[in-house]
């Protein structure tokens, strides 16, 4: 590898903006979005265009440098950061919004478009771009894809691989895929789409998608449910399910221990219980008609009767909806504001959530009494971020240096329980070990010869997904 000659070529394949070196300008994208990793890169790359990412690919192909996208950089699992001699490429210039089609109901946007901007795009044509998650306002679409983000709505509308319908990618060598289809139905031959979508970076650099456009609902109805038990909690699922034209689209599993950390230390957080249950439920339907906050009311009219409820608030305006979903996301910032704690993000059948939680807090509790799990998120998936804080008195260190027995107490769980250690986060940096642990062997097989065949320099985000052979 010729560094020096590499980047003369990186500096003349882009704009001066494009090229970042000094030290102070490429700190930002060292770090990842929970501060735990620090990286370092050769330097951080800025195409505004496709044709400038070709460029790029191909200098580092010749030179066997490797290249680490980022979108938002607020990936949860170290994906986006770099390693010495490697470079960051930031899609963040590459964000305009190629074509709106109403018609197709598609929207054709750059990888570096932020997701709350292809949500306001599809709204301004009375369409909806479902993907939701509380990074919506920073993360952008390319990573989106790539780490296959679940989020709020998967429930109703799938992740972010339902919604996208094609891609451009420029692969390792630089060499262009031009796969930016709006068609709904395409069976001619494998599905290379599919292929990249969640690949996180190490098969290809997504640089455009086009994205399915939904019906927007005009009537969203939320409420805050306490549950009679975890089991009350499928019951209702099912019912909810059942109601409304499609269901719910957002069921979200929310623990005591979190509405008390959120409503204590997240600015503008109020329970709105004047006793927190063990737990509660955020609940969302949306609709075109007015009819759903009706239905919602007989939903939990039935729910109550049947004895699956303690509890319920229904939201009166949008001030109240944005309160709730305020304690829904203040869950994450207070955890964070309570200092260390290891993230976990894992996937169990729904049917089988009310027993995988006993019987991991059980598991836990032994291992070391006092550990408080924050047991929350999309439980209408079956995907429940299991974050683990400390027990009291305990400093972040030790408790960081007792993480992985933990860890994979938790992972073996999922795994009996025919789960998986990452719903939606992905394996990025940190999940490699556990994934080659748990992944069946040919699977592993299979996955490293579809990284052979796209990437066979390995330059595309190395150690990340599969760990080194
Ligand atoms: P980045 O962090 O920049 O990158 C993620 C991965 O994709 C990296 O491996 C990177 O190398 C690769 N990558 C990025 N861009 C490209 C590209 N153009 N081509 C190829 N590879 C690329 N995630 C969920 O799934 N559901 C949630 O509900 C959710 N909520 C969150 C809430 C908060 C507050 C935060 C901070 C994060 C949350 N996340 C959630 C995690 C994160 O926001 C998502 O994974 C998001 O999709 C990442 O997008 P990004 O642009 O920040 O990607
Ligand atoms: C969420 O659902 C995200 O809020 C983030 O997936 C979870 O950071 C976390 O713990
Ligand atoms: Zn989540």
């Amino acid at each position: 590898m010729d560094t020096a000659t590499a980047l003369t070529q990186l500096r003349a394949a882009v704009d001066a903006a494009g090229f970042l070196v000094a030290p102070d300008t490429i700190e930002p994208y060292l770090n990842e979005s929970r501060g735990r990793l620090h990286g370092q890169a050769l330097a951080v790359l800025r195409p505004r265009c496709t044709d400038e990412v070709a460029a790029i690919l191909r200098i580092c192909h010749t030179h066997g440098i490797g290249v680490v996208a980022q979108g938002g950089n607020t990936g949860r699992c170290g994906g986006g950061v770099p390693a010495a001699g490697q470079i960051v490429l930031a899609l963040e210039r590459m964000h305009a919004i190629r074509a709106v089609d109403a018609l197709d109901d598609t929207i054709t946007v750059e990888a570096g478009c932020i997701l709350a901007e292809v949500q306001a795009a599809a709204a301004a044509v009375d369409r909806l771009f479902p993907l939701s998650l509380g990074a919506e306002g920073s993360c952008r679409i390319g990573g989106n894809l790539a780490s296959n983000a679940g989020g709020l709505n998967v429930l109703r509308y799938g992740m972010a691989r339902e919604l996208c319908l094609g891609l451009e990618v420029v692969l390792a060598d630089g060499r262009v895929w031009h796969g930016l289809r709006r068609l709904r139905k395409d069976n001619s031959g494998y599905d290379l789409r599919d292929l990249f979508i969640g690949s996180e970076g190490t098969l290809g650099i997504i640089t455009a998608a086009v994205l399915r456009l939904l019906p927007r609902p005009r009537h969203t109805a939320t409420a805050l449910l306490a549950p009679s038990s975890l089991t009350a909690v499928l019951a209702l699922l099912a019912r909810a399910r059942a109601a409304g034209a499609g269901g719910p689209h957002s069921f979200e599993l929310l623990p005591r221990i979190a509405l008390q950390a959120a409503a204590e230390h997240v600015h503008g957080c109020r329970a709105p219980f004047a006793e927190l249950p063990p737990w509660s439920v955020l609940i969302e339907f949306g609709a075109r008609g007015v009819w759903i906050e009706a239905e919602l009311e007989a939903l939990l009219a039935e729910a109550f009767e049947a004895g699956e409820l303690d509890d319920a608030v229904i939201a009166q305006s949008e001030a109240q909806k944005a309160a709730l979903w305020r304690l829904r996301e203040g869950i994450v910032e207070a955890q964070k504001a309570l200092g260390a704690s290891l993230k976990h993000d894992l996937a169990v059948p729904v049917s089988r959530v009310p027993a995988f939680i006993e019987q991991a807090c059980s598991a836990l509790a032994q291992q070391l009494p006092g550990v408080r799990p924050y047991v929350f998120g999309h439980v209408g998936d079956g995907n429940l971020h299991f974050n683990l804080s400390p027990p009291p008195g305990m400093d972040d260190a030790s408790f960081l240096a007792a993480a992985a027995p933990l860890t994979r107490t938790l992972h073996d769980l999922a795994a009996a329980f025919e789960g998986s250690i990452s719903a939606e986060h992905g394996i990025g940096l940190l999940k490699t070990a556990e994934l080659a642990r748990l992944r069946p062997p040919l699977e592993l097989e299979l996955m490293r010869r579809i990284k052979d065949a796209l990437d066979p320099q390995g330059i595309l985000n190395p150690g990340k997904v599969l760990p080194p052979r």
